[in-house]
């Protein structure tokens, strides 16, 4: 502003209408009124006859637009124009109405909202997800969601996909990846615009264990050949589950994982850490920030394609040892995770048993396990 608004914002401040006292007398305001009246006219004539001026209004009316478009728009804003008021009030300029941000008000004080390492931890009611949809949205992210359905737990794919639509990802792109050695048992399950089941057919072994581990090498191999071209961030999740609340972009981020239900609020010591410094999944007693659960996490193509190549890499050496962890590729997983931290970490809203009763601290329950009969499913 210069100082000729100001004296001006001033005077209008004060209530006078005369000259501004202290600034200006009335003549000077009449001798800089009419230098100024002169000056714009003469630059309007000397703007037209060197053509700069635009003969279409501009207009700006993406909120969405990608990095090109903003691009675009920027080099556009930058020429001047022929009708200045009339392009203003053309100009629609994207709107972002929230309830501000507190800094003096945490969102949650019962609850650890960021880790050590600035990861945030994610809870209901510490996050906004307009302003998360819009930001994914503007990106046009793909989200790969990851699910084996081996042998008999092929039962459980219709409730999962179903409740799948209605919560996970609404109004994103999400490609459904069912590893199962049964394609034609999985289930036709009517999906949305932008969201596509695609069936990996693979083999099954023997023992539960084995095909629970074996998600990492599978995952793995499928990264590199096709979710890389595919999607953005992989989600890898157990099927002996159901969506009961909205999960979605909130929990995106380049690696994160779960905290398991069962140790949230528990001490080091009593995680179920793989503790024989035998196997490649021992954790020292004095090591490690959380228990994670191994039926929820994901991340980036990339950081999902390290991580399931190194608990592959591990659970190779262990068998080679003739060593299993003692929670198969959880264990491992749980390694994986004291020495590459998470840049996000989901609550147990995201992985919850209702055997185990409800919480006041879980505002929401997203995700939960379907009761199963062990004897019935397992090795069948
Ligand atoms: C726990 C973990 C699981 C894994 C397992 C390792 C949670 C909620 N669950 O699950 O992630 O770490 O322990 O021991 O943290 N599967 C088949 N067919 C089979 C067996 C397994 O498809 O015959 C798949 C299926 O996707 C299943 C997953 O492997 O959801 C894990 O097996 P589980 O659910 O039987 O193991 P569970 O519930 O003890």
């Amino acid at each position: 502003m210069c100082l000729y608004q100001t004296a001006c914002l001033q005077s209008l401040r004060n209530g006078k209408t005369g000259g501004v006292k202290g600034y200006f007398t009335k003549r000077h305001l009449y001798v800089i009124g009419c230098t100024t009246l002169l000056c714009f006219s003469f630059g309007y004539l000397w703007n037209t006859s060197n053509g700069t001026w635009l003969d279409t209004p501009i207009k700006i009316s993406s909120t969405m637009s990608s990095n090109t478009q903003d691009l675009d728009d920027f080099h556009k804003i930058k020429q001047p124009s022929n009708h200045i008021l009339e392009d203003l009030l053309q100009i629609e300029l994207p709107r972002m109405i929230y309830t501000k941000p507190q800094i003096l008000k945490p969102s949650r004080s019962d609850v650890l909202l960021m880790t050590p390492w600035f990861a945030p931890i994610v809870w209901e009611g510490t996050y906004n997800s307009e302003i998360l949809n819009e930001q994914f949205r503007q990106r046009n992210v793909t989200v790969g969601l990851t699910v084996f359905a081996i042998k008999k737990y092929v039962a459980f794919l219709n409730k999962f996909l179903e409740t799948a639509e209605t919560y996970f990802m609404v109004g994103h792109r999400v490609n459904y990846y069912i590893f199962t050695d049964r394609p034609e048992e999985v289930p036709k399950v009517p999906l949305k615009e932008g969201r596509n089941v695609v069936v990996l057919q693979v083999q099954n072994y023997p023992r539960w264990q084995e095909i629970s581990m074996r998600r990492m090498e599978m995952i793995n191999s499928f990264s590199q050949q096709r979710f890389i071209n595919e999607v953005s961030y992989v989600v890898c999740v157990d099927v002996d589950m159901r969506f009961n609340d909205q999960v979605g972009v909130e929990i995106l981020s380049d690696l994160f994982g779960t905290l398991h239900p069962g140790f949230y609020a528990a001490e080091r010591q009593s995680f179920t850490y793989e503790r024989r410094p035998a196997s490649q999944a021992y954790v020292p007693r004095d090591e490690g920030d959380f228990y994670y659960a191994g039926g929820f996490f994901g991340g980036t193509v990339m950081e999902v394609y390290k991580l399931t190549k190194k608990c592959h890499e591990a659970i190779m050496m262990d068998k080679a040892k003739g060593i299993e962890a003692i929670w198969q590729e959880e264990s491992h997983l749980n390694k994986y995770f004291v020495y590459h931290k998470p840049t996000k970490i989901l609550s147990p809203e995201y992985l919850w048993d209702d055997n185990m009763g409800r919480r006041e601290i879980l505002k929401k329950r997203r995700f939960l396990a379907v009761p199963k009969n062990h004897a019935a499913i397992r090795n069948k």
